[in-house]
């Protein structure tokens, strides 16, 4: 049987496409679980700096799969936990960049907001379609879109199930960066080579401080940043990039 996922490596960044094309790479347990598994063990592999997550031309993810939960009971979907693979993905400590063409629908949208970042194709779509098939959002999507894009923009992704182009999404804050269809790959890829070529211990705690904001008072997250900070020198590449930028020349990292 084909892979659900296809990983690659080039140098410090890795790159999972999704491959289940003929669903339009709609999230399947198997699917979440082998991307997963996947990237936690990247997670603690020291030579990987970044991961990129992409898809396929005409969708990075359609959403979670229809066919597999349209027949379940409530009893299955308590019992199984049912979607609680994500919050492993979610926990992983890596910097992780959505690299995304065509549609990022439902879980498709979820997975792509479980990512640090992402860079969307011109002609990428997006939307909280589940409305339509009388659910709600199930991998975080009413809560992470509200906190990306604001209470009122969700609401209306949520109630109408409406699908937003990428300069909305732009607008938004959805994206980072909107570039042409056919650069979105090479520019996620040189922007992970870029993160991946600091210093490892830094881009982990910077993303983690990022994060806690989403959940910490501004007090408390000053501090729990400042923490961090301090943890920081500790480690040689602190010493060896601040010695460089004196020295005026390039840091040499270790990425320890
Ligand atoms: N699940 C399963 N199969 C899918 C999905 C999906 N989400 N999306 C597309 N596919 C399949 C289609 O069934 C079709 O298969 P086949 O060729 O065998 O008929 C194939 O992919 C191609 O799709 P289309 O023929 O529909 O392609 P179009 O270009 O005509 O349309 C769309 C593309 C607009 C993306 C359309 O496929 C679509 O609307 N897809 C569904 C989008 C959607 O509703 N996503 C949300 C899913 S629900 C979810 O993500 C979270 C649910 C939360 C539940 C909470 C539980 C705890």
């Amino acid at each position: 049987m084909a892979k659900l996922i296809e990983l690659t490596r080039e140098g410090r960044v890795a790159l999972i496409r999704l491959n289940r094309p003929e669903a339009l790479n709609a999230l399947n347990s198997a699917l979440a679980e082998e991307l997963t598994e996947a990237a936690q063990a990247l997670d603690t592999d020291r030579g990987v700096g970044a991961i990129v997550i992409t898809g396929s031309e005409r969708a990075f993810a359609a959403g979670a799969d229809i066919s597999e939960m349209a027949g379940k009971t409530a009893e299955e979907m308590v019992e199984a936990d049912f979607f609680s693979t994500w919050d492993r993905f979610a926990a992983l400590r890596t910097p992780k960049i959505a690299a995304v063409n065509g549609y990022a629908l439902g879980g498709g949208c979820e997975l792509m907001m479980m990512c640090d970042f992402a860079i969307a194709g011109e002609g990428a779509k997006f939307g909280q379609p589940e409305v339509k098939l009388g659910v709600i959002a199930g991998m975080g999507g009413t809560q992470r879109m509200t906190k990306l894009i604001g209470r009122s923009l969700s609401m209306d992704l949520h109630l109408t199930g409406r699908l937003m182009d990428a300069a909305e999404a732009l607008r938004a804050g959805l994206v980072a960066r909107v570039v042409p269809d056919d650069q979105v790959l090479p520019e996620a890829m040189a922007a992970a080579a870029q993160v991946a070529g600091y210093s490892r211990p830094a881009t982990r705690l910077a993303r983690e401080a990022v994060m806690r904001a989403e959940e910490l008072s501004l007090g408390e997250g000053v501090a729990w940043e400042r923490r961090l900070f301090h943890r920081l020198f500790g480690t040689s590449d602190q010493k060896e990039g601040m010695r460089a930028f004196l020295e005026k020349r390039k840091p040499d990292f270790h990425r320890d």
